[in-house]
């Protein structure tokens, strides 16, 4: 196992990691920028870096300055968390050839599930379902697009091989605005992305948004740890995520499950990854890979029991996953709201001093934060200070700690979405688990 991690990340995440670190013996190197020294984590660990300035780009982004942080301080691997660095295949590649370990997929593995068109064509060939579409980039051909366009029927969308998140697509709606649409999706990713490569896939109109948690290791295990629901979301920011999924079959989960983990050993996948997809009429179709370890995982963690970052640590350092599929059994349910710093109804970030702040508890609850009294929330990152879990035997448990939860917990000082999150677990669709990825912002009027 390694002697000493280094965690290019900061917040919850950031403390989230140190504290596996701690259970398996590791040390741990925390890195922060200048505006991040009051972190909670960075007074927890062992060693503690400062890497530069506030801006992102400075600091957590800025790849010279996190090798060096792993020099001065003799580590030998790096958790790069989520967001940042993540999944960035260039920083993967320099850190394995600098003889760090990424604990993370290899380089090639980013890479091949950063380009969309290689990611679909990759799981299309293992046997993942996938949209029907154009199978593989778009050319200049009109003739050759309103041909394909035609065959899968519109609405069709365009999105960008470099995009993926919701940046860089495009509904069409009717055969008239399909050429303009490809011209303009591909001048707007060429400027957002540097490349103008651009896909078609049938549009899917009210789909859930479900995904799949899979682990593997580099002696070609791989398992699913089933899946989540994140169809509740307001402009491609995940608002609540819960596992598992509501009316999601134990037959049709280990269905497309098996697929994912059968994916993950044609190639040569290592890590923790999850599947995305869209879920429409009892079809799951996939649209796109993570390679990172995701905000939304604690649900998955609650439901089966596996630290999966452990996993990750694990099997970056060579060891062999803990579990086998037959040992992996998915029992009760959690939920997971975002607790962001933002107005509840404008949703404008509300960065500032916490001057008052009691956690919730009890049973089943979970609490994933760094904040504390006295905490100053930076302007400079995300909006999200913590996450609260909440598990129950039953989805209408979890639905009820939550509440419970919600109503306990006090942040003063800074505006939070809380009223949000009580808001929507008081919904009655929500609370019948009858959601799509529209729900959300239809319910806010947008
Ligand atoms: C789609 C889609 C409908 N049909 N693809 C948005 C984020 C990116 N990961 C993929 N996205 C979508 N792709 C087809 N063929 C609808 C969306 C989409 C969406 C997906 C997941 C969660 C929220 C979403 C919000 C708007 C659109």
């Amino acid at each position: 196992m390694f002697d000493k991690i280094v965690i290019a990340n900061r917040g919850e995440i950031a403390l989230r990691i140190l504290r596996t670190c701690r259970e398996l013996g590791i040390q741990t190197v925390a890195v922060h920028s200048t505006a991040d020294r009051d972190l909670k984590h960075v007074r927890l660990a062992d060693e503690s870096v400062c890497i530069g300035p506030a801006p992102s780009v400075d600091s957590y982004l800025n790849i010279p300055a996190l090798i060096s942080a792993a020099e001065v301080t003799n580590a030998v691997a790096i958790h790069p968390g989520y967001g940042f660095l993540a999944e960035n295949a260039d920083f993967a590649e320099r850190l394995e050839q600098s003889g760090f370990t990424f604990v993370g997929p290899r380089s090639e593995t980013i890479r091949l599930m950063g380009d969309k068109v290689s990611a679909i064509e990759s799981m299309k060939k293992s046997g993942v379902p996938c949209v029907p579409g154009s199978d593989g980039p778009l050319d200049d051909n009109a003739e050759r697009s309103l041909k394909i366009a035609k065959q899968i029927g519109y609405p069709v969308i365009i999105k960008a091989a470099a995009g993926g998140g919701g940046r860089g697509m495009r509904v069409v709606h009717s055969e008239s605005n399909l050429i303009n649409a490809i011209t303009l999706t591909q001048s707007e990713a060429a400027a957002a992305f540097g490349s103008d490569i651009v896909y078609l896939e049938k549009f899917l109109e009210n789909p859930r948004h479900v995904e799949i948690q899979v682990l593997a290791d580099q002696h070609g295990n791989a398992i699913h740890l089933g899946e989540r629901d994140c169809s509740m979301q307001r402009r491609h920011q995940k608002v609540i995520e819960e596992a598992p999924a509501p009316g999601i079959s134990e037959e049709l989960r280990n269905k497309i499950g098996s697929r994912c983990a059968e994916a993950c050993k044609r190639i040569a996948y290592v890590g923790a990854g999850t599947f995305e997809f869209l879920y429409e009429n009892g079809e799951f179709y996939f649209i796109e890979m993570n390679t990172r370890i995701q905000v939304e995982h604690p649900v998955t963690e609650m439901v089966t029991g596996v630290d999966i970052v452990k996993e990750q640590i694990r099997v970056a350092a060579g060891e062999p996953l803990s579990y086998s599929q037959d040992e992996i059994i998915i029992r009760g349910h959690a939920m997971e709201c975002r607790i962001n710093a933002e107005d509840p109804h404008s949703f404008m970030p509300s960065p500032g001093l916490i001057t008052e702040f009691h956690a919730p508890g009890g049973l089943g609850i979970r609490v994933d934060s760094h904040i504390y009294n006295g905490y100053r929330v930076p302007p400079y990152y995300d909006s999200m200070i913590g996450k609260l879990i909440a598990y129950g035997e039953t989805r209408e448990i979890a639905i009820a700690r939550m509440l419970t939860a919600l109503g306990e917990c006090v942040i003063e000082g800074i505006k939070t979405n809380i009223p949000l999150h009580q808001e929507i677990f008081q919904d009655s669709g929500f609370q019948t688990g009858g959601t799509n990825i529209h729900y959300l912002e239809k319910k806010l009027g947008l």
